[in-house]
């Protein structure tokens, strides 16, 4: 059987999609304006204190507990949890992963901390002060966020779900779609609850989106553009990725892939 248009054809049609989708995605940062519906507000930030940040770290999770900052890395054979010191940015304790996964989020919860994995389907809670794996647990789909709201666990996978799961069986106990407007937003990834609202990381962006996790509904956005500046960045810096709080004295830090600082800021209203 012949092709209809013939292999030539369809060659230059692949290669016209291909280039498109390069020039659309291939260089990393997704356009803000391109993903909110415009019926919810966007605030700005100011930044309060810069701090290091570990450039080799490709951050995938993150949350702050007593003083200290928790951080999950992700790439195969460089995926690790890690204690670290938040005004120097010093590694005080590192539990490596093994070589074939990609570490995800990690979100703590009393004396354990828990860590997604990319594809594996698998993550693994460790005691929080020692660092050993004291189990493992498995889900459905792929892992990339994960926060605590006190109750249950909230993840992303990528998508625009998150799902919540029970906390010591970690069995799925409900889902919201999140939503902007009537548009299901897809990419979302490390999370963090902060007073009753998930803030979330959208994937390729410079934004995180504020949601209801009753709803699902986006109730807001938070537009990062610029916080790292032109000279900290590099061919091999990556994305905003990780957003940790400090209940007690209301702090918000957020850092990204393979950035050199990690920010604290102050959410600006529009
Ligand atoms: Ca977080």
């Amino acid at each position: 059987m012949t092709n209809r248009y013939g292999a030539k054809t369809v060659y230059v049609a692949v290669a016209a999609a291909v280039v498109v989708l390069v020039l659309l995605f291939g260089s990393g940062i997704i356009p803000v304006g391109r993903l909110r519906s415009g019926q919810s507000p966007t605030y700005t930030y100011r930044i309060v204190n810069t701090y290091p940040h570990d450039a080799d770290a490709f951050t995938q999770g993150l949350f702050y507990d007593n003083g200290v900052l928790y951080e999950g890395t992700g790439r195969r054979g460089r995926s690790s949890l890690r204690k670290v010191d938040l005004r120097t940015g010093e590694v005080l304790d590192i539990r490596r992963l093994p070589e074939r996964l990609f570490g995800e989020g990690i979100a703590g919860r009393d004396g354990s901390i828990l860590q997604l994995t990319l594809r594996a389907k698998k993550g693994f809670v460790y005691d929080k002060s020692t660092f050993e794996v004291e189990r493992e647990f498995t889900y459905p789909t792929q892992g990339w966020g994960l926060t605590f709201d006190g109750e249950n666990f909230i993840m992303s996978d990528g998508t625009s779900a998150l799902f919540f799961f029970e906390p010591e069986s970690f069995t799925r106990v409900g889902q919201v779609i999140v939503k902007d407007g009537s548009r299901a937003l897809l990419g979302l990834n490390e999370l963090e609850y902060i007073k009753g609202e998930v803030f979330a990381n959208v994937w390729r962006t410079d934004l995180i989106a504020r949601i209801s996790p009753a709803t699902g509904k986006v109730t807001g956005w938070i537009d990062l553009t610029g916080l790292l500046g032109p000279a900290d960045r590099t061919d091999s810096t990556g994305v905003l990725n990780g957003i940790a709080y400090d209940i007690e004295n209301d702090r918000l830090f957020v850092t990204g892939k393979l950035w050199p600082h990690l920010f604290e800021i102050e959410i600006l209203h529009p």
